[in-house]
This record gives C-alpha cells, sequence and structure tokens, in this order.
C-alpha cells in the first residue's frame, strides 16, 4: 500500500462518457463561453467511528464516499478576477480579486462562495508568491450539504487543490489537508483535520486511521462482509451556523487546561487532550479516570474557572474562546472529557477488531456505545438521529450519527450485502414512509457506501 502523505494528487486525463463531468463542462461552456482546462474532484467522507476527538488531537476512522464536489475551472491569464458560479441556482454567483478580498462572516449561514475562498485564502497564505492567477470556477456537488458527511470541507478542499495547481505550486497531499483543515477556520468552526485529512488521504476500499502531529493515514481494512449504510436523518445543521460546535472544543481545551493545572504542569501549554496524556506519559484509561476525579459532574461558570486556572477574565476569553463564543457562561467539562477519552478508546479497539477479523456483532457494540455517550454525555444529537439509531438497533444494527450531529446522518454497519438491503428497506418502512413525498429521493438519502479515492485532478 503506498504511503499516501507524501505524494502529490493524482493527474489524470480527463475521462470519457462520465455523465457528471460532461454536464459540469457543458454548463461551464455555458457559463464562460469556453472550455476548462481542469476539474478538480475532492470526496465527502463518513467518519465510521471517533467523533469529536480529531480538535483534541486523538485519532478518528473516516473513508472517502462516492459523493463528491465536482470543480471545472479555467485559469485566467490576463486578469486577477475570481469567478465563482455553481450549478445549483440555490448557490448565487460570485466574484472579486483573487489577490485582494476578505472573509467576514454573519448572522446564520455563511454564503456557499465563502467556503470556497477560505480554500483560496488559505493557499495564498502558505506561498511565497505575491501574485495569483485569477479564475473561471463552476461548481457541481452531490454531497448531501449540513449532515455530516462533509461537504463544507470538500468544498474548502476543493478551493485548495483548484488554487494551487492553477498556480503551480506542487504540494503535497498532507500539506494540501493541512492547509485545507487550518483554512476552514475561517468560516468559524474550529474542526480538528478529520475531514480534510480523508479528503486527500483516502485509498479505495479501505477506512484510513487518521492521527495527527505528523500527519499520517494508515490503511484500515473493514471486515470482507460489513456494508456500511448512510442514512439522512433530513434535519439539517449547519455547522457555521450556531456555536454548538465550538461551545464543544471551548469545554474540551478548557476541561483539559484544569487537569493539566490540578498536576501542577503549565496548564496553557496542554489545550489537547492528547498532548496532556502525552506529557503525563499514562494510558487513555488512566486520564478518563484522572478527568473523573478532577473534574466536577456540575455545569463550571465563568468565575469557576478563572478562579481555578487563576485568571483574569480577559485572559479566558483571550485563551479559550472566539468570536461565537464569547457570550458562553456555563461549560459542562466532566461529561465533554470522559465522552472524548471512550470514544478514543473505542477508536482503539474498533482498528483492533478490524485487524485481528473481529466480528461485525463486535463492532456494532462499539457503534452503539459511540451514539450513546454522542446523545448523552457530548449532547450533540437529535431527536430524528436517535430515532433512526433505534429502528436501526430493533433491527439488530448498531448504529451511530457520524459528523458532527445536531441533525445529519447516522452510519449503520450490517454484516452482508443482502442484511444492509433488507436494513434499508426497514428504514423506508419505519422512518421515511411518514415524510413527505417530495422528500422521498432515496438514491441520495439513504444508500450502501464502500470506501472510495481522494481527491483528484483531470486534466484536457
Ligand atoms: P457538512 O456536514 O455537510 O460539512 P456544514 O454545515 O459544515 O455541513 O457545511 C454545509 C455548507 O457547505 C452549506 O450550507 C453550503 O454553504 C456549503 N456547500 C455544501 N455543498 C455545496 C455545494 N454543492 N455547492 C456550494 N456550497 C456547498
Ligand atoms: P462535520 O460534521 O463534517 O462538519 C465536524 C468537524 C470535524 C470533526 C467532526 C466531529 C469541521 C470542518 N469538521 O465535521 O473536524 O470534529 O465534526 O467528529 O469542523
Ligand atoms: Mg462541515
Amino acid at each position: 500500500m503506498e504511503n499516501s502523505t507524501d505524494i502529490s494528487v493524482k493527474v489524470s486525463t480527463l475521462p470519457r462518457g462520465v455523465k457528471r463531468l460532461d454536464e459540469l463542462r457543458k454548463y461551464f461552456i455555458e457559463e464562460y463561453g469556453l472550455e476548462p482546462e481542469y476539474f478538480v474532484k475532492v470526496p465527502g467522507r463518513v467518519n465510521i467511528i471517533g467523533e469529536h476527538v480529531d480538535y483534541c488531537g486523538y485519532p478518528v476512522l473516516p473513508m472517502a464516499l462516492e459523493q463528491n464536489i465536482l470543480v471545472a475551472v479555467s485559469v485566467d491569464k490576463y486578469t486577477t478576477k475570481l469567478q465563482l458560479a455553481n450549478v445549483n441556482p440555490k448557490y448565487k454567483s460570485f466574484e472579486c480579486d483573487v489577490n485582494s478580498f476578505e472573509i467576514v462572516i454573519g448572522e446564520g449561514s455563511p454564503e456557499w462562495y465563502k467556503y470556497f475562498l477560505c480554500g483560496v485564502k488559505g493557499v495564498i497564505e502558505h506561498s511565497s508568491s505575491a501574485e495569483f492567477q485569477g479564475m473561471k470556477v463552476l461548481v457541481s456537488g452531490n454531497i448531501p450539504p449540513a449532515s455530516g458527511l462533509s461537504s463544507s470541507s470538500a468544498l474548502v478542499s476543493a478551493a485548495t487543490l483548484t488554487t494551487s495547481y492553477a498556480n503551480k505550486l506542487s504540494l503535497n497531499k498532507q500539506r494540501l489537508a493541512e492547509i485545507s483543515a487550518k483554512s476552514e477556520w475561517y468560516i468559524g468552526t474550529q474542526g480538528g483535520g478529520m475531514d480534510q485529512a480523508i479528503a486527500f488521504l483516502a485509498q479505495e476500499g479501505c477506512a484510513q486511521f487518521i492521527d495527527w502531529n505528523p500527519l499520517t493515514a494508515t490503511p484500515i481494512t473493514l471486515p470482507e462482509n460489513a456494508v456500511f449504510v448512510i442514512a439522512n436523518s433530513l434535519s439539517q445543521a449547519n455547522k457555521a451556523a450556531t456555536n454548538d460546535f465550538n461551545q464543544r472544543v471551548v469545554e474540551c481545551r478548557v476541561g483539559c487546561s484544569i487537569i493539566a493545572k490540578s498536576q501542577g504542569l503549565l496548564w496553557k501549554k496542554f489545550i489537547k487532550f492528547a498532548t496532556l496524556q502525552k506529557e503525563l506519559d499514562i494510558s487513555l484509561d488512566q486520564l478518563h479516570d484522572l478527568a473523573n476525579n478532577i473534574l466536577k459532574k456540575d455545569n463550571y461558570t465563568l468565575s469557576d474557572i478563572v478562579s481555578i486556572l487563576q485568571i483574569e477574565d480577559n485572559e479566558f476569553q483571550e485563551t479559550f474562546l472566539s468570536s461565537n463564543t464569547k457570550d458562553m457562561q456555563a461549560f459542562n467539562l466532566r461529561n465533554r472529557a470522559l465522552h472524548v477519552l471512550q470514544e478514543s478508546i473505542r477508536v482503539q479497539k474498533f482498528c483492533d477488531l478490524c485487524r485481528s477479523s473481529g466480528s461485525i456483532a463486535d463492532l456494532s457494540v462499539l457503534m452503539r456505545q459511540s451514539h450513546l455517550s454522542l446523545n448523552v454525555q457530548y449532547e450533540c444529537s437529535h431527536p430524528k438521529l436517535n430515532e433512526l439509531v433505534g429502528i436501526s438497533d430493533k433491527f439488530g444494527v448498531g448504529a451511530r450519527l457520524t459528523g458532527a450531529g445536531w441533525g445529519g446522518c447516522i452510519v449503520a454497519l450490517c454484516e452482508s450485502k443482502e442484511h444492509s438491503q433488507k436494513f434499508i428497506q426497514e428504514l423506508k418502512e419505519k422512518y421515511y414512509k411518514k415524510l413527505p413525498e417530495s422528500e422521498l429521493n432515496f438514491e441520495n438519502v439513504v444508500f450502501a457506501t464502500s470506501p472510495q479515492s481522494g481527491a483528484e485532478i483531470f486534466a484536457n
């Protein structure tokens, strides 16, 4: 198996007869009156296990989906104009100077093009070049948006790849993933990098055990008969529109710092549990017990925390809070920490089971435990996700919410193709049948999936 981190993104000749590519090319010519020079494809992902642990420095186990963001591009050799259009009319066109724009985030869901600008800005900041080329860009996506399958990061990562290729910057997959992860923070969410890592480092046929510092991707072969089914609750959750996601990031950082202080460490250096665990040279289980003993069960107030850390309110703000979490008053530290540490233990167990030909029944137990913890301790589920997981449970299928939660999709583990077909039928009967007819285009709502490859470029 290739070491996928230190090589460049594959550039192939444009395949003929691929419907979505052909349609995008046609729309591009209609939109801009010229042929696209190249296409960029970046997949969405499903995280099999390891939710809300990446930003705490712990490994995750995602795989890439068939659904993707496709971008058609023509480099503008004479101007520095960046033109962005989308085949979906709900996403309005936008243009700006590629060398001078700002990403201003207001209330509610950010406009789609701002995700693209994140990737462009990331590459510009990374490069020493003073002038970037203008580009004509047309985007087409079929990843269900705001549903935990990482449509946002596929779009940001596609922008990073589009911009670096247009400007002849040779960045390896690892750098592209890191730049994309960092640049998505401009949209407001402080993610840990899982989505952008799998977008670039995915390989067909296996999930990837993604670890950090340095970023590595180790292929994990899933049990031969296993079929992963994704079911969309159809309740969307745009992560940049609320502060739910960033609140969890804050709670994890504060919890970590308080434990570090209790151990006599310079707490400011420890905002990720994985870093603290390394420094203390203890196991995940031991850190879990420490968190359970040190952190109190009830919510912490702002004054509790500043008094424990012996800092002023403004120093606390500067160290831990972002623009959309600056008004946080209550901090649930113990439950959040316990989830992260238990979930990370489950990731290890899941991978060990995959490596030792463990049973689907044992893997399913871990999936169920993960969901329970996300629902109860991390409080990032949604009644509709719980309903889908409940139906799965009754049918004997282990399932869990995937992605950040608060809506979106579940991922369920079936023991064979036949089992997955019956399970999909069950979900249609018990969950989807009662929804309005208009929503029942099932192809992209409830489907079996298998691990796909990462980002690619197609050039003429
Ligand atoms: P996800 O869980 O899918 O990553 P996010 O809330 O992080 O959800 O991001 C969803 C946002 O990404 C959408 O509201 C939209 O702005 C953007 N997006 C997703 N898919 C597309 C697309 N095909 N074209 C344009 N923008 C898209
Ligand atoms: P989604 O649901 O795709 O937005 C988010 C984060 C991940 C990770 C998961 C939870 C971003 C871009 N993505 O994913 O890094 O923390 O939640 O495991 O912030
Ligand atoms: Mg996202």
